[in-house]
């Protein structure tokens, strides 16, 4: 494609971006009426609410552009060494609110949008979140773009523009129904699509020898079929640092060779119907959080959006005299788990079959091109492809795969002689159940650094998961323990407290977290701790009235508001706070407990479940069931309510972790590899209960054992219950509260009387109940308890809740990214 006018150009603004419109109240009024007569063609007294919306984030993001075409020059100018962020998610969350905040246009969008007479409120409602992506893992990759940018980092994010993203999660009866989600339906006005930028992207076929005037031997891929990238850009604001940085998503079209097809096929009206085949690949995000399915199309996804973005990155980010020898000093491709690890074959194949280099070579280059971010610890977890996919989806690169295990092989056999049994563990091909490539030792393999996602984690990654890997590479192996960034998470979602902490101790903290620390004194100041106070309770009216209007929920007022959301997942173990509320329930019905000794208390659930997930299922039907039960039994009215409402995603989390009193983090120790809810939570002044896991460990540390209920087994203590053989029965019958609120769901008391209804759960808890909910039912209990005696001294919880906020400015995302910049990516900021 060619590049820039045919001619000089004459007029003086065409030699650079223009500038940017003016940060005045007129200024914003002329550029948002303009969008929405000539952008959306409708005058401001005939315009719809979807009208203004789009005119209005059109409006902002005019303001970014210039900003971002400023950005891209500078750094095209004075090309650093830049990281490549692959990853398959980005939970992005919605925008406007964003990009206002990072340009400094609240106030005046506000008073702009007034003149108009229109709500600003009402437009920000307008707008559908971006979900693509399942759950933490997804919004870290949304956080950590944010700090890039806030710390002038040059990175592209990498991605795939999935049409649907997340679920839209409904309950019928109780039970959850999925619902596409079809976020673009309403128009996107933050993407900027370039459909004449095609990336050809090639599947299946075979592969041939062929030998090149220098008599050594090379190698072709003919390619079954191909489709083609389209780019679509949608820019990345710094925080107040006039930085905007690029997020490159990639959407699939049907090639001409398809139109081509439609015309000698004969039949037409099939032929078009097949486009749809090429275009299936970027239709819709796999919805599994952490247990990949080994689906084609997942596979072909992976490949597309990779194999799009390393041949962005070399035909166009790159200078055209770019000599790939060099290419290490220029780009570090960050694989967020294994989902881009297709990656590794896909730039050995264009280094060697492209560029012509021997493979010594190319894997030389390739080992020093990608850092490998692992988040998990589930066996289950671990992505495999078996080989007869691999061989028919990506020929080519199941032989590159095959050359690189070879010679990785031989280091481990250098490295340990005669140790056969470690070389099958170690190798990228397993055996059983069937021959399949195993993505995370490819990773492994290929990468600068290893890194877990918390100190736990990491450890856990060294000594169980890849011990062999880290036993022939300990140096490979580190921890940059995850962050959200306080942006949205903070001052976005909690202007109340981010009030409060600019009048304390001024700005600058919002990207200098650290900066939090100076709140720690007035943990003591009882004015202080007043005004903290206040801003909770109006947070809580905030979360009240969304939930009425989204939810039509009526929360009760006065509660401890207890708040458990993520992922609906056994080892997070639902299960156990839900038969926490049963207990409490159980003890007041049963006369056993004077409702008038009580606390209080609200839990409020969210969680979406893998649509293919059984017993996830089950759990948010036993969740709506026992929810409904309790919610309207008058024994305990003014003292217990459940509220569950569906879909939860990031705009309710924006909402609700800031009204939060207590956080729920009660997965089995070993099991969640970091967590970042947690570390939300925290920021905005709740207190964890939790297990010691992920970055619990790291938070209770930080924030001191007085200001976190600390509950459970320990990951050496679940290891030696499990070798020496869990039994969930014997727990049951020891434990008599514990018996009792089993029983009360299990006799049908939540489901009108109808035990098949909750036997699988039931069922699981006690005789499987994998991830020991039982065994630490009775710790999680006696936690419980003491955050009631705690929570019944306001004056003692608000310093507990305020050292939460002034010790966890660790958990920025701004500082993961130092530790990524400084310890594996080894780039420039600012320059
Ligand atoms: C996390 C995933 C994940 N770990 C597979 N693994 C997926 C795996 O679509 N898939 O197939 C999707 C997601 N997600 C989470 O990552 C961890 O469970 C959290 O503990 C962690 O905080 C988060 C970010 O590191």
């Amino acid at each position: 494609h060619e590049r820039g006018p045919s001619f000089a150009p004459k007029h003086p603004l065409a030699s650079g971006p223009v500038s940017t419109p003016p940060h005045t109240v007129d200024g914003f009024v002329k550029e948002f009426l303009r969008e929405l007569n000539y952008g959306q063609g409708v005058p401001l007294s005939r315009s719809s609410l979807n009208d203004q919306y789009l005119a209005l984030a059109r409006t902002v993001r005019g303001y970014l552009t210039a900003r971002w075409l400023q950005t891209a020059t500078r750094r095209r100018q004075k090309p650093h060494k830049m990281v490549g962020y692959l990853s398959a998610e980005y939970l992005l969350g919605r925008q406007l609110d964003n990009a206002l905040l990072a340009t400094d246009l609240t106030a005046i969008a506000d008073e702009a949008l007034k003149q108009c007479g229109i709500d600003l409120d009402a437009l920000r409602q307008a707008e559908i979140e971006p979900g693509l992506g399942n759950g933490g893992l997804g919004r870290l990759a949304a956080c950590f773009i944010d700090s890039l940018a806030t710390m002038d980092a040059p990175c592209v994010g990498y991605g795939l523009r999935y049409e649907y993203g997340i679920f839209k999660q409904t309950f019928v009866d109780g039970r959850q129904v999925e619902v596409p989600d079809n976020w673009l339906s309403m128009g996107g006005p933050w993407e900027i699509p370039h459909p004449e930028m095609e990336v050809p992207v090639h599947f299946g076929g075979h592969t041939e020898r062929y030998v090149g005037e220098d008599g050594r031997e090379r190698t072709r891929w003919i390619s079954g079929w191909d489709v083609l990238g389209i780019r679509y850009n949608y820019m990345v604001p710094g925080y107040q640092n006039g930085v905007v940085n690029t997020l490159r998503l990639w959407r699939a079209r049907a090639t001409r060779a398809f139109d081509l097809h439609i015309f000698n096929a004969g039949d037409y009206a099939e032929a078009v119907r097949s486009q749809t085949f090429a275009e299936n690949i970027s239709k819709v995000l796999y919805p599994e959080d952490s247990t990949p399915q080994g689906k084609e199309l997942r596979l072909q996804q992976q490949y597309f959006f990779v194999a799009c973005s390393i041949y962005d990155f070399l035909k166009h980010t790159q200078p055209t005299d770019l000599d790939v020898r060099d290419l290490p000093e220029r780009i570090i491709f960050q694989l967020n788990d294994t989902h881009p690890v297709i990656g590794i074959p896909e730039l050995m194949r264009l280094l060697m079959d492209d560029y012509d280099l021997p493979f010594d070579e190319a894997w030389a280059i390739t080992r020093q091109c990608f850092a490998y971010t692992c988040h998990t610890l589930l066996p289950e977890a671990l992505e495999v492809w078996s080989v007869s996919l691999m061989e028919r989806l990506l020929p080519r690169h199941m032989e590159i795969i095959y050359m690189i295990n070879e010679v990785f092989l031989e280091e481990v056999r250098e490295a340990f002689p005669g140790d056969e049994l470690r070389v099958r563990r170690m190798s990228i091909i397993g055996d059983h159940p069937e021959r399949s490539v195993r993505m995370a030792h490819l990773a492994t393999v290929a990468s600068v650094k290893v890194n877990g996602v918390a100190e736990l984690h990491s450890q856990l990654l060294r000594d169980k998961v890849l011990s062999d890997f880290s036993e022939m590479w300990p140096e490979k192996f580190t921890n940059v323990t995850n962050g959200v960034t306080p942006r949205r998470f903070v001052r976005q979602s909690n202007p109340n407290l981010s009030k409060l902490i600019t009048d304390t101790i001024g700005v600058g903290w919002v990207a200098n977290l650290d900066r939090l620390r100076e709140l720690e004194v007035y943990a003591e100041d009882e004015e202080f701790r007043a005004k903290f106070r206040e801003v909770k309770a109006l947070n809580k009216e905030r979360i009240t009235a969304v939930l009425k209007r989204r939810d039509g929920i009526e929360l009760p007022q006065g509660h401890l508001l207890d708040v458990m959301v993520k992922r609906l997942h056994e080892y997070k173990r639902q299960t156990l706070k839900l038969l926490h509320m049963v207990t409490l329930y159980e003890g007041i019905i049963s006369g056993e407990v004077d409702a008038a000794t009580v606390t209080p208390r609200t839990v409020v659930f969210g969680a979406k479940a893998a649509p293919g997930y059984r017993m996830a299922k089950e759990t948010i039907f036993l969740i709506n069931s026992v929810a409904k039960v309790i919610n309207n039994d008058p024994r305990v009215e003014g003292k217990l309510f459940i509220a569950f409402p569906a879909n939860y995603n990031v705009t309710l989390a924006e909402r609700l972790i800031p009204a939060a009193d207590l956080s729920e983090q009660i997965s089995l120790a070993g099991k969640e590899a970091s967590g970042t809810g947690n570390m939300k939570f925290a920021l905005n002044g709740a207190l964890t209960i939790g297990t010691d896991d992920g970055a619990n460990v790291e938070i209770r540390q930080l924030v001191g054992d007085d200001n976190f209920f600390l509950f459970g087994m320990d990951e050496p203590a679940v290891a030696e219950l499990q070798a020496k053989g869990y039994q969930p029965t014997a727990y049951y019958e020891s434990n008599e509260r514990l018996r009792r609120a089993i029983n009360l769901i299990d006799s049908g008391h939540f489901t009108d009387g109808n035990r098949e209804a909750v036997s699988t759960v039931i069922g699981d808890l006690l005789y499987n109940d994998r991830f020991l909910v039982l065994a630490d039912y009775q710790s999680y209990i006696d936690a419980q308890a003491k955050v009631e005696a705690a929570y019944a001294d306001q004056e003692a919880w608000s310093r507990s809740a305020i050292l939460n906020v002034a010790r966890t400015g660790f958990f920025s995302s701004d500082r993961s990214m130092r530790d990524y910049i400084d310890r594996i990516w080894h780039i420039k900021t600012g320059s």
